[in-house]
């Protein structure tokens, strides 16, 4: 009789063996990598258009930039860092503990740096990959991680390119350009301008602030972690698990719960806390109501600010809200026929959100584009698979959990059932795994329902909506994401034999 033993020894002999192309080294394409070589996989490469690993935080260097998930949480679970200086860490650090963690797994080896995918084609069983550099590979599963926030969006406004100063987006900052004494303008108010604002004005000469829609701001300090607490961290990593699951637990209960229920307590308590900050820390009544949003709480994402109402009350600091009528030589001219006169314009204008991996051509099986497929917007079950793309997973992909959740926690969670799904592959129970048409248009469905209890829907504008009005993120809580997460319904999948 055989034993156990020697039962998985036959079954391991008469495993398919695959290789891996893994789009994108930023924290998913990490990840990938780290498990896919832990589950034994190492016939993989990762392909990564710059040439260095952590994707945002490579490419998001602008000052004040930070995380608004606490650093303990925005942390591989398998790899928690004692060293975090700050409940919520600088950008630079994020991106030191990126590259930390990809060079003590070794990764350099495995990743092809300053090579573009531009075309992935399912022919024959397998995808084949061509890069800008020219070089193909062919492999038997594509991972595609690469990021959602990542192409700027450059704002239509006349006369843009006619800018005699300098003028970049947010997350093409030029470390070249002096700030000191001169006159900058911001235009946007999101995360990304809010911090901006806080870090600058306390050296450039003037700062103008051109505000399209005012935001709601949740306070929120920023404590350094003492020498102590590091040591004590790094002396016993239990007390780094329970911190990091008790941020975990925390944030789903206030934050990620709160925005899916627009009814909520808690949506209640972050809207009581916007308004406190807004009505206690702003002096002027006249900037007061300039900066007050006249819609909910939490319908646009949240910004977390410990100092933007100081920063905006600075003496040099001015807040514009009459609409940018056109952007002159010498500056920006409002519809009110003033020339804000600037030597630096920042575009803090966001993203586009719904590039996902395009503009990289990917051709699916019997012909499918999916430029075509995703012509109206891109969708994926689950965020994960979409049908006709067998064998191509993607992380962080459309409609997926975004907001308010530390996205790392998504990706390891959506990475733990990619590879059940790959086990189908490796075990030979299927060729091909996609999902099914019936299991996208039903998940489509029961997601746009669902959307409309969430605080997203409740009057304003946000890159959480797509050309509909409907969110295009995860409308129901962490949990549920965490229970759909544990293991795939296997008839939502299409598996070819
Ligand atoms: O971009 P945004 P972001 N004329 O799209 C304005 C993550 N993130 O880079 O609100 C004038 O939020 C636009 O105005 P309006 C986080 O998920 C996280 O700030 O559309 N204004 C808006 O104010 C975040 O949500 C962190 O009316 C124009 C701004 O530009 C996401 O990234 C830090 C305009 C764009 O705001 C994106 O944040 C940074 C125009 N033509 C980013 N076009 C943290 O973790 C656009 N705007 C803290």
């Amino acid at each position: 009789m055989e034993t156990a033993t020697e039962t998985t020894d036959i079954a391991e002999a008469s495993a398919r063996p695959l290789r891996f192309a893994i789009i994108g080294a930023g924290m998913a394409g990490i990840l990938s990598a780290i498990k896919l070589i832990e589950a034994g996989l190492t016939d993989f490469t990762v392909y990564e258009k710059a040439d260095r690993v952590g994707g945002t935080w490579r490419e998001n260097t602008y000052p004040g930039v930070a995380c608004d998930v606490p650093s303990h949480l925005y942390s591989y679970s398998f790899d928690l860092n004692p060293e975090w200086s700050h409940l919520f860490a600088p950008g630079s650090e994020i991106q030191t503990y990126f590259e930390r963690v990809a060079d003590k797994h070794d990764l350099d080896r495995y990743i092809r740096f300053g090579d573009e995918v531009l075309r992935c084609e399912f022919d024959g069983g397998r995808w084949h990959l061509e890069t800008a550099s020219g070089h193909t590979d062919t492999v038997d599963v594509v991972i595609a991680a690469t990021g959602v926030l990542h192409h700027p969006r450059y704002p239509d406004i006349e006369g843009l390119n006619t800018f005699a100063g300098d003028a970049f987006h947010s997350a093409r900052w030029d470390h070249d350009v002096p700030l000191i004494g001169r006159r900058v303008g911001v235009i946007g108010t999101g995360s990304t301008a809010v911090q901006i604002v806080s870090a600058i004005v306390g050296e450039v000469g003037h700062l103008t602030l051109f505000q399209r829609t005012a935001q709601w701001i949740l306070p929120q300090v920023n404590p350094a972690y003492s020498d102590a607490e590091k040591a004590a961290f790094r002396a016993d990593p239990g007390q780094l698990v329970q911190l990091h699951d008790s941020l975990s637990q925390l944030f789903e209960e206030s934050f990620a719960n709160a925005v899916v229920d627009a009814d909520s307590p808690q949506i209640k308590m972050i809207e009581k806390a916007c308004l406190d900050n807004l009505e206690n820390n702003v002096t002027d009544p006249e900037l007061r109501e300039a900066l007050r949003p006249d819609y909910r709480a939490a319908c646009k994402r949240l910004v977390i600010s410990e100092d933007f109402y100081q920063a905006i009350q600075q003496p040099n600091a001015e807040l514009v809200t009459a609409p940018i009528e056109r952007i002159e030589p010498g500056g920006v001219r409002t519809a009110d026929g003033v020339l804000h006169e600037l030597d630096v314009l920042v575009l803090a204008t966001g993203f586009q959100v719904d590039a996902f991996m395009r503009p990289m051509k990917v051709i699916g099986r019997n012909g499918a584009v999916l430029e075509k497929v995703w012509a109206d917007r891109p969708v994926a079950y689950l965020a994960i698979s979409i049908p006709d793309f067998p064998n191509l997973f993607m992380l962080n992909g459309p409609n997926g959990p975004v907001g308010n959740f530390s996205l790392i926690e998504v990706a390891e969670l959506q990475f733990r059932y990619i590879m059940q799904l790959v086990e189908l592959l490796r075990t030979r129970r299927a060729r091909e795994v996609s999902a099914t048409h019936e299991a996208l248009d039903e998940w489509e469905a029961a997601r746009e329902e669902a959307a409309k209890h969430t605080v997203w829907v409740t009057g304003c504008r946000s890159w959480y909506l797509d050309d509909r009005g409907i969110p295009a993120v995860w409308p129901w809580t962490f949990s549920r994401f965490r229970e759909e997460m544990a293991a795939p319904k296997l008839e939502a999948f299409e598996l070819v034999e």
